[in-house]
């Protein structure tokens, strides 16, 4: 990896550092601080060597040649993970205007010290061929560790294939699906079904966009053919039930093939909702808010002014509802919603105007890598709607555990990966386009004030940005590889695989029928009374729970004999009420 080329106007970074520097660098204590991990918050110093956590504690006896940074009355916590991010994503015609340099570098500025961005093949492409196309462009580039989602965006047995290779070989465990961007990312509902079996059957995570591309491109003709060419008719193409209506399909068909699912920018109350209910159904899905749908509304795509507009241009559209951020911050905070994102997918006001005529032309996607912890912070911890451990929980620790990299990352803890911020929650700072380190010349928090302000970062211990400098190199980043069966997702899925199991009914003539069992091919008959034959016993004995009768006196299946030795599947919902063993 070659140190990076700094531009004239930058600090140059620390080159061919001596000895002492080499040590300091790679030693370093952080005194007097509060580390504030998801579970808890507490006073403590931490010691870092090589990159890794050594000892959190107090009173710390340490080799000499530490650098000492002072932290008193800073937070100590986990650097961020933005689980959703597009870096150079080519995309409509343009690529977006953050690579895996610019956006990295302000990744770290921000605080956020690990991405996951997206290996997105076009249909026809083989994934593994991307994959190795991906790695080729970022590698090189990245000044933060990162990972990658692999986008499924066409079925064949070769998908089918290459994602068993993608799992076992390239250290991928979340696979994307698109349900918009009609014949261009866009998968059917018999394909997202394929797909989800065979991510269930290696154990990784489906994540979709979410969002009835059908229905989307029929307003998109009807809203062009009426003349509505601006950006509120992106607004109009995708009103929000066209969200809602595909969140609940995703859930109901990675449901029923047993696939844990990830709803990715949710941006919608009723999608929040939905999940809050189908996870109380029971069902295994998480779901990502991102910075934008956190802190903006939809009423910018009625500003008069057609680049303002069409800069707030992403999919799904940000909603109209003024409570809708407020809604959402609060789903996160009370775990109906799960960690933030940002889908940072930028375009420069020269690429978003390719849709100066044709709104279904503007590139979608805006800014967020940057300012998302700053966001969060003011408009989630700062304004009482979460705590600094639930905020370190949907910034890092969540995304950490859900892409099985916890505890390497998402924690202040000995042996973990020394990416560390020392935040500063009283500080402010206001978002601007003319200071951000993003490359798009837009940001869609201008003149934001946050409290909340990263004042250091650390990357794979490193002191990465300092005093508001960057001190990164091009390509130190590492491809953090991920294994499957990642227990946040599967830990009852695979559970879930003994207990639903279907029943058969066994009718008249049926092998077996009459013996009230249900001859051990089928569940016990949940529809049927105590007076219907059919009424199962496991083994021919009676059920003390299923039913009220007593154990005198004639009862109802006392014309089956007493058998042994048969075992019949469970019902459904499990093996409860069944007395028998
Ligand atoms: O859909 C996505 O996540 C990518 C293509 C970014 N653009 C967007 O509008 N969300
Ligand atoms: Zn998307
Ligand atoms: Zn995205």
């Amino acid at each position: 990896m070659e140190e990076e080329q700094v531009p004239k106007e930058e600090k140059p970074q620390v080159d061919s550092p001596t000895d002492d520097t080499e040590t300091a660098q790679t030693r370093i204590l952080i005194k007097g601080g509060k580390i504030v991990n998801a579970d808890r918050a507490f006073d403590s110093d931490v010691y870092i060597e090589d990159g890794v956590i050594k000892q959190v504690g107090e009173n710390l006896i340490i080799p000499g040649g530490a650098r000492t940074i002072e932290a008193a009355g800073k937070l100590i916590i986990p650097g961020g993970i933005d689980p959703h991010t597009h870096m150079e994503l080519p995309f409509m015609g343009t690529q977006a205007i953050d690579d895996f340099y610019q956006g990295t570098k302000a990744a770290l500025a921000g605080g956020t010290t690990m991405i996951i961005d997206h290996c997105i093949p076009v249909k026809g492409e083989s994934l593994v061929e991307a994959y190795e196309k991906w790695r080729g462009k970022a590698d090189s580039k990245v000044c933060c560790d990162y990972s990658l989602h692999v986008a499924i965006t066409w079925w064949s047995e070769q998908v089918e294939q290459e994602i068993e290779t993608v799992c076992k070989e390239k250290g991928v465990n979340s696979f994307k699906m698109f349900m918009a961007y009609k014949d261009v990312m866009m998968v059917n509902d018999h394909e997202f079904i394929q797909a989800c079996k065979k991510l269930k059957a290696e154990g990784a995570l489906a994540l979709v966009h979410a969002e009835n591309g059908d229905i989307i491109a029929e307003n998109q003709k009807k809203l062009l053919a009426q003349g509505i060419t601006g950006p509120e008719g992106h607004l109009q193409s995708r009103p929000e039930e066209v969200e809602q209506e595909a969140t609940n399909r995703a859930i109901m068909l990675a449901d029923q093939v047993n696939c844990p699912l990830y709803i990715v920018h949710v941006m919608a109350k009723s999608c929040a909702d939905t999940i809050a209910k189908a996870r109380r159904d029971g069902k295994i899905v998480f779901g990502e808010p991102i910075a934008a749908s956190l802190a903006c509304d939809g009423t910018h795509y009625c500003s008069h002014d057609w680049g303002h507009a069409a800069a707030y241009v992403l999919s799904p559209p940000l909603k109209t509802d003024p409570s809708t951020p407020g809604y959402l911050m609060k789903s996160l905070a009370n775990g109906d919603l799960h960690l933030v994102g940002t889908d940072n997918c930028t375009f420069n006001s020269e690429q978003k105007a390719l849709g100066k005529g044709d709104f279904t032309k503007i590139p979608n996607g805006v800014n967020g890598v940057e300012d998302r912890m700053s966001v969060i912070w003011e408009k989630g911890v700062h304004n009482g709607i979460m705590d600094a451990c639930r905020f370190v929980a949907v910034t890092s620790t969540n995304a950490a555990k859900i892409f099985n990299m916890y505890p390497q990352k998402g924690v202040i803890q000995a042996g973990s990966d020394a990416d560390i911020v020392i935040f500063n929650p009283e500080a402010t700072r206001v978002i601007s386009k003319d200071t951000h380190h993003q490359a798009v010349d837009f940001n869609i928090f201008e003149g934001m004030e946050c409290h909340g302000v990263p004042e250091l970062v650390l990357s794979q211990g490193k002191v990465v940005f300092e005093d508001g400098e960057l001190h990164v190199t091009q390509g130190a980043g590492r491809f953090i590889p991920r294994e499957v069966h990642a227990s946040e997702a599967y830990s009852r899925i695979l559970i879930r695989d003994k207990v639903r199991k279907p029943f058969k009914i066994l009718r008249e003539g049926d092998e077996g029928a009459g013996d009230g069992t249900m001859n051990g091919k089928g569940g016990i008959n949940p529809m049927a009374s105590e007076g219907d034959p059919s009424f199962a016993t496991k083994r021919g004995q009676r059920d003390l729970h299923a039913s009220s009768f007593s154990l005198s006196g004639q009862q109802v299946d006392d014309h089956v004999a007493p058998r042994s030795g048969r075992s019949v599947l469970n019902p459904p919902g499990g093996r409860s009420n069944i007395f028998l063993s």
